[in-house]
């Protein structure tokens, strides 16, 4: 059956929220950054100024830069209204990160006149509720969707309406501009002649996959033809609770992957605690330069909430790992969730009472 996808981006999102909260930003170069910054506002764009890019950089491209402190916890509020705002329409929902979402409209779309329209009132609900801008792509499966969404960025909106007109669209655009081609894979293939979306359509799926292996090659074949049957998982966010972070500097010592480790699984967490929540599933995701990115879990018997404990299993987990380099980003999920009740309170107590 065809599905019809819908992708949000909230436009530079940090900024925009400290931008709403403080109006004096407001048509001035921004970036929200600690050492590095997390994003810049579209003026700031216009020097060069980009997301992982050192402040101080960024300083020398625009020296009148207003630099904003970030404030995770109040982008991961927004988030959750966002995330709440969004599941009003329908509840077949997957989240990608705080300011981001794949939805299945193929059912709701049915109501309105059309996918302008759709997205349009997407838009102008958002705005309306949050003061937040965001982009919105319509396609025919997830990488349409997403490549759309990106088209008339700050809030605006494109449709693909099949695979086709996906493919015109993409033929002529460098091969990085692909889901999943990373600067590394990006650099083997233009050694090998490929630049273009394009120049894969000459490759049978036999060849691309005996030359950069089974995933890669499917991927190639695949997203350049503008085929993507993946699911949009829906059921992920009422199941689960975590969280993850992008670094703009790999991470490769084991010391500071220690460390960010532990801040991430912090936050995931105090979240778990937050929803009352005890977890039966622990799951890490590692994510290297060159895009590959690895999920493993355990799944454990009785669910607990014990923080120590479950510190351990993150370890434990994460150390079964190999590749322990080259590392931007880590997450710390927490799935098969059961409510912490009452019941099971005064059940602890009464056991550590004897
Ligand atoms: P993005 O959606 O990649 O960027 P953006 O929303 O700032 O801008 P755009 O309008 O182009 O979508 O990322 C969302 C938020 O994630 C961003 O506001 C800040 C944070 N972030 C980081 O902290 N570090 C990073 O390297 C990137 C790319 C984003
Ligand atoms: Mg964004």
């Amino acid at each position: 059956m065809n599905r019809i996808i819908l992708h949000y981006d909230m436009d530079c999102f940090y900024a925009s929220i400290e931008t709403r909260d403080n109006p004096r930003y407001k048509n001035h170069p921004m970036v929200v950054a600690g050492g590095v910054v997390t994003t810049a506002n579209y003026e700031a764009r216009k020097y060069g100024i980009h997301s992982a890019m050192s402040t101080f950089e960024a300083k020398k491209l625009c020296p009148n830069l207003m630099i904003v402190f970030p404030n995770k916890e109040k982008y991961f509020k927004e988030s959750q209204i966002i995330h709440n705002l969004v599941l009003k329409i329908t509840h077949k929902i997957e989240f990608i990160a705080l300011d981001e979402g794949y939805i299945d409209i193929t059912e709701v779309i049915k109501k309105f006149s059309s996918k302008e329209k759709f997205a349009k009132t997407f838009r102008e609900r958002i705005f309306k509720h949050t003061g937040l801008t965001c982009s919105v792509g319509i396609g025919v499966n997830k990488i349409s969707a997403k490549i759309a969404s990106d088209i008339n960025k700050p809030f605006g909106q494109y449709i693909f309406n099949s695979e086709e007109e996906f493919v015109e669209y993409m033929k002529e655009k460098k091969i990085r501009k692909l889901q999943g081609v990373g600067e590394k894979f990006e650099k083997l293939l233009n050694k090998d002649n490929i630049f273009l979306v394009k120049d894969v359509h000459k490759f049978s799926l036999k060849e691309l996959t005996k030359r950069y292996g089974k995933a890669r090659g499917e991927l190639l074949y695949l997203y350049s033809r503008g085929i993507d049957y993946s699911p949009v998982e829906y059921d992920k966010p009422t199941h689960s609770v975590g969280a993850e972070n992008t670094y703009s500097f790999s991470l490769n010592t084991e010391e500071e992957i220690n460390k960010k480790l532990q801040e991430v699984f912090e936050t995931a967490y105090r979240r778990l605690k937050e929803k009352n929540f005890l977890t039966k599933t622990i799951s890490i995701k590692v994510r290297y330069e060159d895009r590959v990115t690895i999920n493993k879990a355990k799944t454990i018997s009785i669910a607990i909430y014990d923080r120590d404990k479950l510190f351990e299993y993150v370890q434990e987990i994460f150390n079964e790992i190999e590749e322990k380099s080259s590392i931007k980003l880590l997450g710390v999920t927490f799935k098969n969730l059961v409510e912490f009740s009452m019941r099971q309170l005064s059940f602890k107590d009464e056991f550590n009472s004897k």
